[in-house]
């Protein structure tokens, strides 16, 4: 089992949180020198904290904040002590910046590092970060994280897919990094171009930024005979490096040195007992130019609590993979649901391809919801008895699982839109009717 930083990934949980307690005062400390944090924690006393659940004193930060002390607001360094400005990928608004100082820089290499040894990749292996560069943070972010750990990085980026096949080949990458979405679009391709998947050298993927099931990783990892390890951040929390799974897969673990996370009822912000599934707050604990306290994600996850020890030997929490985020949420007929429980669905039938789409129309009064779904091509053969079958057993197994009765449109292999970063399964018509 390798590690990057053995002693702070394996640290004893009393000496990890004395560890986070001590981090958790300077970051308050620290704050109080931003024009945002100033007046907000007046009232607090962080001399008094002796546990890190005494971070729920403290106010929490959302987006919203952030966007609205644009531009400066919250960073607590002279100007000239900050090295890099990244921006969130604005999914869901108006972007927010975010700034790092050198120290910080260096930290999230650190972070990245330790989520790549954790997988089993190292110095030896050629790395393709077919992934956004520029302000997204999942381009950089692997980057400084691969060359610190010593591997042939080839910034890539995304797009040209052919081309990405041909770096592929040519240089015998080992390891790559995409988004789930795009990488099962470059295995399309190259079987279009006449190409097995899995006759490349690749043996190890990171794959995150959107959400995805446990069907679709399981999918990656059978298309290209590879292990697919999943990587959950955000811009600003740096980006990638946040936490990550390791050899064992069974939940990510999220760096608690470096972040203090709670679980909380979205609704309310009550904190939640381990186990719960819940909104993932987070509080920065070691970054300079723009630490954030409590900082609302909209993820929404929970803490892998199965009482057990990971056996990767790392004391550091895991969460579960992300359901989605709490604006992800689609009230249909009244019904509450998340495009991930279609995903999961949609994915245990073997004769479903990987892009799919989600489409809510109004007719009359009524919402309904339509299941865009490609079909391998063998699927096309013209059996319509075998088609009507998988067709009324995907709507019962969609049924079983959300409630709302859905229609199902099989479409050509390829037809549906493809994406080179995050993809958009949902497209919502019912307020343009
Ligand atoms: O997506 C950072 C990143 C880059 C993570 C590369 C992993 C790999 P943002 O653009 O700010 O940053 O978007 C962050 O994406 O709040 C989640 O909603 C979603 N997200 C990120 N990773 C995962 C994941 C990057 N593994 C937002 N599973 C987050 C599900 C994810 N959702």
């Amino acid at each position: 089992m390798a590690f990057w930083d053995k002693h702070a990934e394996t640290l004893p949980r009393d000496k990890l949180e004395e560890l986070q307690v001590k981090r958790l005062k300077d970051t308050v400390a620290r704050c109080r020198k931003s024009i945002f944090y100033r007046n907000r924690l007046k009232d607090v006393d962080e001399s008094q904290f002796s546990k890190p659940e005494d971070v729920s004193r403290l106010p929490f930060t959302t987006k919203n904040n952030l966007r609205m002390n644009y531009d400066f607001g919250l960073v607590t360094v002279p100007r000239d002590e900050i090295v890099r400005m990244h921006s969130s990928s604005g999914t869901t608004g108006k972007a927010t910046v975010i700034f790092h100082s050198r120290t910080d820089i260096e930290t999230w290499a650190d972070l990245v590092a330790r989520c790549i040894v954790m997988t089993g990749a190292g110095k030896a292996d050629v790395f393709q970060n077919i992934i956004s560069y520029g302000m997204f943070t999942g381009g950089l972010g692997l980057h400084y994280g691969a060359e610190k750990v010593g591997m042939l990085t080839i910034p890539s980026g995304v797009g040209n897919t052919k081309r990405q096949i041909q770096l592929m080949q040519d240089f015998n990458t080992t390891v790559f990094h995409a988004t789930p979405s795009y990488i099962l679009y470059v295995s399309e391709v190259m079987v279009q171009e006449g190409f097995d998947p899995r006759e490349f050298d690749l043996r190890i993927g990171f794959v995150g930024a959107e959400p995805h099931s446990e069907q679709t990783r399981q999918r990656i990892e059978d298309i290209y005979d590879i292990d697919a390890f999943n990587s959950y951040g955000m811009s600003e929390l740096n980006g990638p490096g946040v936490a990550f799974e390791c050899e064992e897969k069974n939940g990510m673990h999220l760096w608690e040195d470096q972040y203090l996370l709670e679980v909380v009822d979205p609704d309310n912000g009550e904190v939640l007992a381990p186990g719960e599934e819940g909104e993932l707050v987070v509080t920065t604990l070691g970054r300079e130019a723009m630490p954030l306290l409590r900082y609302r994600t909209g993820d929404l996850a929970r803490i892998v609590d199965d009482g057990e020890k990971c056996s990767c030997g790392r004391t550091h929490v895991r969460i579960s993979r992300i359901k989605g985020r709490c604006d992800d949420m689609l009230i249909v007929r009244g019904v509450n649901l998340y495009p991930s429980q279609i995903e999961d669905v949609l994915m245990s039938f073997p004769e479903v391809a990987t892009t799919y789409q989600i489409i809510l129309e109004r007719e009359g009064s009524l919402d309904s919801l339509i299941v865009r779904v490609e079909l391998y091509p063998k699927m096309f053969d013209g059996d319509l008895r075998k088609l009507r079958e998988l067709e009324s057993d995907i709507v019962k197994s969609i049924q079983d699982e959300i409630v709302v009765r859905p229609r199902i449109e099989f479409q050509e292999p390829g037809s549906l839109p493809r994406s080179e970063g995050k993809a958009v399964r949902v497209v919502d018509m019912r307020g343009e009717m």
